[in-house]
């Protein structure tokens, strides 16, 4: 089989960021883009020879045309084998688990996750190590260094894999294993929770509508919980992955998965709602009348663990990216296991992981998982909320009302600023970052600053310092407002302002989050001078 050596010149604006390497579909398809990123991640970990990986995708539009070069250039780099989804189809949890599970080198995953997918919209490409887990501070660095750098890279002359063909083909000397996307998936969860309890609770008539929005859950979510665990045919909402999401934003908020909210806040609600985003590694939870914010859905998670088989023995500890509210450290406190605040980013959870620290993760953006994997995973968010509702037989609003009342509440609300000029976006962080030692001293409508600082954050267990994490600023009272850029869109800037009030047990009120917290908006809306950076203080989503 002929290698071709294609001379290339590095393509600009490579830079990885909180999950991958995320452009525009077209730019992805200009000749040469995907190929330069692709060897790339092959040079960063000491080239693919001899190397096994895992491949697969969200379905997304160019999933499968990515696919069918990514296997041609493992070949030409020497691979051995690449294990591949049936017709390109892998969530990202499964993804990680597969990894684990065959000891491979690595895996690619085409996602672009949350972010609508299409020719005119997003596509993304995320390297997983052998862990399982995202790419490490260090890999990603080396990645984006080998773009700039890049001279070459190599591919071969063949035909196309049939990717719908499970078994194994050969392309050249590597080995390209077709696996049903679902079963070694399906295998794990069986170990981790009790099936037959959940069985049970749908044999005795609960309801539950999951939507897959059309995006990579669907044939997880038919295959679990419609026949595994006997739900209801149609069960399984927008069940068909679809490259284009069928036009929708596959994002599991009350924004973008409104029409499962507004099902369960109705009057013909089923027990339980729950949807996932493209590439299966979110999750959002909904009751009968009560949406979960996701941090609230994490300290749930964390108290009540121990109904699931998997986590009896209880936790080791629990993790949290700074941004996440403090709930579940109040669960960490009063249970005695300790709560990690880390960096924005599943990546940062996977030292602690390995290390055995902590056993459960989460953050604000609706991920949450465990150990079981090294990615959030959104059906086994589901999988465990089921057990535990499954064992205590309670309604989603009791248990949340209960959680609230022994451990106080953490109001919640996440303000996003979109399609930002990079530079006003810039302007706004860097005008608080000076301003900072200052703070401290000011009063800001009903609130006075306590503390404010930028988060850096240091490894526990690699010593590693990763600076520049977001602002935080500490309002008397228990209040908290971030403030950090993120680092997934593809568009401009997104200014992402986070705001937490805390409220102990025996003041909690039925009063809506964003009442609460009416006084931390415009305070940290004043100090940050959003209306002077941004031109505006009305943000595009609110979750
Ligand atoms: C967002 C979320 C972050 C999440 C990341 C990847 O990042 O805020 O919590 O880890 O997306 O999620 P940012 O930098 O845009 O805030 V996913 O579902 O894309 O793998
Ligand atoms: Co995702």
């Amino acid at each position: 089989m002929k290698i071709q050596k294609i001379v290339s010149t590095p393509i600009s604006g490579q830079k990885p960021g909180t999950s991958g390497l995320r452009k525009k579909t077209r730019i992805f398809m200009q000749p040469g883009y995907l190929e330069n990123f692709i060897q790339s991640v092959f040079n960063a970990i000491g080239g693919a020879e001899n190397k096994t990986f895992v491949v697969g995708g969200d379905g997304r539009f160019f999933n499968q045309q990515a696919i069918q070069v990514i296997l041609k250039m493992a070949a030409a780099n020497g691979a051995a084998k690449v294990i591949v989804g049936q017709s390109g189809i892998l969530s990202t949890p499964a993804v990680s688990h597969l990894i684990r599970l065959n000891e491979t080198n690595g895996g690619l995953i085409l996602s672009a996750s949350h972010n609508p997918g299409g020719i005119d919209e997003d596509f993304g490409v995320k390297f997983n190590g052998e862990n399982g887990g995202p790419a490490s501070e260090s890999v990603t660095e080396e990645i984006y260094r080998n773009t700039k750098n890049i001279r070459e890279y190599l591919i071969v002359e063949a035909n196309d894999a049939d990717l719908g063909r499970l078994g194994v083909q050969q392309l050249g000397e590597m080995i390209v294993e077709i696996i049903d996307p679902v079963s070694d998936y399906l295998q794990l969860m069986r170990t981790l929770f009790d099936f037959d309890c959940i069985r049970a609770l749908f044999a005795s008539g609960f309801t539950m509508r999951f939507d897959a929005m059309h995006a990579v859950t669907g044939p997880y979510a038919r295959a679990i919980l419609e026949q595994e665990l006997g739900a209801e045919g149609g069960t399984v909402l927008n069940g068909e992955p679809l490259a284009d999401f069928g036009g929708g934003h596959p994002d599991p908020n009350p924004v973008w998965a409104k029409p499962l909210v507004d099902l369960m806040m109705g009057d013909d609600a089923p027990d339980f709602g729950a949807a996932s985003d493209g590439d299966g590694d979110r999750n959002m939870i909904v009751g009968r009348g009560i949406y979960v914010t996701p941090s609230d859905s994490l300290a749930v998670l964390a108290a009540n663990a121990h109904l699931a088989p998997a986590y009896a023995g209880g936790l080791s500890g629990v993790a949290r990216s700074m941004p996440t509210s403090a709930a579940c450290d109040r669960v960490a406190e009063k249970l005695g296991f300790p709560c990690f605040e880390t960096p924005t980013g599943w990546k940062f959870f996977g030292n602690l992981l390995d290390a055995g620290q902590v056993t459960l993760c989460g953050e604000e953006s609706a991920g949450t998982g465990s150990s079981h994997v090294r990615e959030k995973d959104g059906l086994w968010a589901v999988l465990l909320w089921l057990n535990i509702l499954a064992r205590r037989q309670q309604s989603v609003a009791d248990i949340v009302d209960q959680h609230w009342r022994e451990f106080g509440r953490n109001y919640y609300s996440r303000h996003d600023y979109e399609a930002v000029p990079v530079e006003a976006a810039n302007r706004l962080m860097d005008n608080v970052i000076k301003t900072l030692p200052d703070l401290p001293s000011r009063i800001s409508g009903e609130l006075a600053v306590s503390k404010a600082d930028e988060f850096s954050y240091q490894d526990p267990v690699d010593g590693s310092i990763s600076r520049h994490q977001g602002i935080r600023i500490l309002f008397e009272g228990g209040a908290r407002a971030v403030l950090r850029l993120s680092g997934t869109g593809t568009e401009g800037a997104t200014v992402r302002l986070y705001m937490e009030q805390y409220i102990a047990s025996d003041e909690v009120r039925d009063v809506s989050a964003a009442q609460v917290l009416r006084p931390v908006r415009s305070a940290v809306l004043e100090l940050a001078e959003f209306q002077l950076c941004l031109g505006r203080t009305e943000a595009d989503v609110i979750t």
